[in-house]
């Protein structure tokens, strides 16, 4: 036997442990080691009945992911294991703890009976790799639960507590206490009552309350709301195939389906990510086993709409807020609108009817920095000026206690300047959350030049208790995301001055998968914001010496035109519809005019794409280059998370691998002879133009320009 799976026996039963730390993924080693436990048990009579469980910390958490890209992977020998584990003559029980996800609930599946532990979470979240259940779940689970439930856990990949399984059928019992004292006791139950194998697989699906073109209308949606995943629509295939076939024949049209989402570029994209963000957790120069700082306390300084997105994310997490405000006015209306927002998501069923009231009760809103004095964690979220950031930096230097770590929301001011000036730099980092604060994953952490190892560990991990996905920046202007958007959005203007309307610059945009280009995203954050960004950087001397660099945003607001708030910005606005506005067109003319841009038509989509993407990912290898980004992983992660880059295209830098680092930098170079570059917007960097002179792609990280 391997060291990976035993077969011990206890009397008449046989205990199968499978010990693969950290998850008990089902690496091949794994496998064979279940098999081998199979074939002995099937040997050797005295085994009257076979118990299923895993050591440490969950029960199986699914396939081994690393292992999907290598292109002899299959998954056979496990599927020829689990139904000869249900064929087995003799009852076999699966004893399930902590997160039993993919092939774990599959192999637990193929068993006769489950019994878990009340805490236990199940699921099949392959469709969030891009890939569908490979080893029978999409057969079996129907005939557990029925078609609607087998289907929505599948195509939402969230895992169900254990309560819910109970009740649905996947799971026959909660087990308190020792798992194996409760398997041993339901298998004696079992074998009392003379009960013996019962094989899901001989089961029929249920089609009782399913419509007669339940699959149809089910193709359909997910064909409009997730056509650019190969998953969805196979994963409807399979169940109807479960509803309709023999489960032999439904296991056939499983693995085909299944082998073709595993080599599809958008599951290699999004398997990329599982791992970037696991990766993203280790920092440079921060131990693994640093002792984070505790976090029991948080305060938040505004009230406003990223202040009260923040402060849910903490009282999401049971974690007590303290809002501070500068009046009872702004913070009455911070605390309505939070209120409100919980009200919304418990009408939508989204949230236990008590739930509002209780996440609520962990919000405390004060006028008072006082009331701070005994929080774990401050950050502030006040409006974006680099003197009122320093002065509440000052004050909170002040205020709070020994060992309380200081955060900054700031989205693009230096975070060093504020770390000063607090007076307390090692405890002091950026926290950028983006709006709202409350749904979007990412949360860029900014490193300061002096911020603590423990600092930076505390909030890594407690970026994962609030859901959040974390990424550490270097200090520089608008961080990782920002400062790419900025090439990015600049490309986006010039467009327009030359002739493109913002309608279809951002069909182009669209055209990659993001749900939106850069004119209807900069109308939603308000184009009065965005030009007040570029008015700073100005006076601070920041900005190209390009008089007509980002004149379109500048010349928006000074219209008054700051997007659908106003109801007018890039497009005008029918409640919440763009609809194309010919005034934008007479806008962009007269500033082309002032600045000698020439206008042309036949501006393609192409160039549209190339003149946005490749900048993007040019600034995003400076980034790299000055290690603000400490790999491409990483800068993925905030597209993807930050930004609305898709998943399945696996973020900026994955993209640019699959177009090819020499075509990027031969088109950098052709916009440089066709523009001109005396503003070097388009001056490849030193790390893209190694990559490309020597066929290297940010997959190959780390990568050292230099050698
Ligand atoms: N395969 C390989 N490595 C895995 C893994 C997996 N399935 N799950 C976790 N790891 C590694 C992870 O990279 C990290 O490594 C360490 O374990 C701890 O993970 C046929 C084919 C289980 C909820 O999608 O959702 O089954 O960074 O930091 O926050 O149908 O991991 O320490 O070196 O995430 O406590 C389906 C994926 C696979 C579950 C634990 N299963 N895992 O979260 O720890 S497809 C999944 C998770 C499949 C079959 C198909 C989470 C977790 P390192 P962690 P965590």
């Amino acid at each position: 036997m391997s060291n990976l799976v035993s077969l011990e026996q206890r009397g008449a039963l046989a205990i199968l442990r499978i010990d693969n730390p950290p998850v008990n993924a089902l690496s091949p080693a794994v496998v064979q080691g279940i098999k081998a436990a199979v074939d002995r048990f099937e040997a050797n009579p005295s085994m009257r009945a076979l118990v299923v469980c895993a050591a440490g910390r969950t029960f199986v958490a699914g396939g081994d992911i690393s292992e999907f890209s290598k292109p002899d992977f299959t998954t056979e020998p496990f599927n020829t294991t689990l139904n000869r584990i249900e064929n087995l003559g003799r009852p076999v029980v699966a004893v399930l703890h902590g997160t039993v996800l993919g092939g774990g609930l599959e192999l637990a599946m193929a068993c006769h009976y489950r019994i878990a532990a009340p805490s236990t979470r199940l699921g099949l979240p392959e469709v969030l790799l891009g890939i569908l259940p490979g080893s029978h779940g999409t057969q079996r689970l129907p005939r557990l639960v029925g078609v609607k439930q087998a289907l929505n856990m599948m195509l939402s990949g969230r895992p169900i507590g254990a309560d819910r399984a109970l009740q649905a059928g996947l799971v026959d019992a909660l087990a308190e206490g020792d798992p194996d004292a409760a398997a041993v006791q339901f298998m004696e139950g079992l074998v009392a009552a003379g009960k013996g194998p019962r094989r899901t697989g001989e089961r029929t699906v249920s089609m009782e309350d399913v419509e007669p073109d339940f699959f149809e209308t089910m193709l359909d949606e997910v064909k409009t709301k997730k056509g650019a995943y190969p998953a969805p629509q196979r994963i409807v295939h399979c169940v109807e195939a479960a509803a309709t076939l023999p489960l032999l024949q439904g296991q056939g049209v499983e693995a085909r389906l299944f082998e073709e989402c595993r080599v599809s570029p958008q599951s290699e994209a999004m398997r990329k990510l599982f791992f970037a963000e696991r990766e993203a957790t280790r920092i440079p120069g921060v131990a693994e086993n640093v002792a984070p700082r505790p976090i029991r306390k948080v305060g938040v300084i505004g009230a406003g709409t990223m202040g009260g997105g923040i402060a849910m994310n903490f009282a999401n997490a049971d974690i007590p807020v303290v809002i501070i405000e500068t009046s009872q006015e702004a913070l009455d209306r911070g605390l309505g609108i939070v209120r409100k927002n919980y009200e919304n998501t418990a009408a939508k069923g989204k949230l236990a009817p008590g739930e509002p009231a209780r996440r609520m009760g962990l919000l405390t809103g004060s006028l008072d920095f006082q009331d701070l004095a005994d929080c774990d964690l401050v950050i502030e979220a006040v409006f974006e000026n680099l003197d009122i950031k320093k002065q509440v930096s000052q004050r909170l230097g002040a205020v709070c206690k020994p060992g309380a770590i200081i955060a900054s929301n700031t989205s693009t001011l230096d975070v060093d300047v504020l770390a000063t000036a607090s007076g307390r730099a090692a405890d002091f980092l950026g926290m950028h959350f983006f709006s709202p604060a409350n749904v979007m994953r990412l949360l860029e952490i900014v490193r300061g030049a002096q911020t603590a190892p423990d600092v930076l560990a505390t909030i890594v991990r407690l970026a994962k208790t609030i859901g959040k996905v974390p990424v550490v920046s270097g200090v520089c202007y608008g961080f990782i995301g920002n400062r790419m958007l900025e090439s990015y959005l600049r490309e986006s203007e010039f467009l327009m001055m030359e002739g493109a309307s913002p309608a279809q610059i951002d069909r182009a945009i669209q055209s990659l998968g993001l749900p939106m280009g850069p004119c209807r995203m900069l109308d939603l954050a308000g184009l009065d914001v965005a030009a007040k960004v570029v008015i700073e950087r100005g006076k601070a001397g920041a900005l190209p010496a390009d008089p007509s660099y980002r004149a379109v945003v500048q010349k928006m607001m000074e219209l008054g035109r700051f997007g659908q708030k106003t109801g007018f910005g890039y497009y005008r606005y029918d409640g919440r519809t763009p609809v194309p506005d010919p005034e934008v067109e007479t806008i962009c003319i007269a500033l082309a005019e002032k600045y000698g841009i020439a206008r042309r038509t036949g501006i393609t989509d192409q160039e549209i794409i190339e003149r946005c993407l490749y900048p993007l990912v040019n600034e995003g290898a400076r980034i790299l280059e000055e290690g603000i980004a400490y790999r491409p992983g990483d800068i993925d992660l905030v597209w993807v998370n930050g930004y609305g880059f898709p998943d399945y295209r696996g973020g900026p830098m994955h993209l640019a691998d699959t177009i090819g680092i020499a075509k990027i930098a031969g088109r950098l170079d052709h916009y440089a002879q066709l523009r001109g570059d005396q503003h070097g917007y388009w001056s490849i960097s030193l790390l893209l133009a190694f990559m490309a002179e020597r066929g290297l792609h940010f997959r190959d990280w780390p990568i050292k320009p230099e050698n």
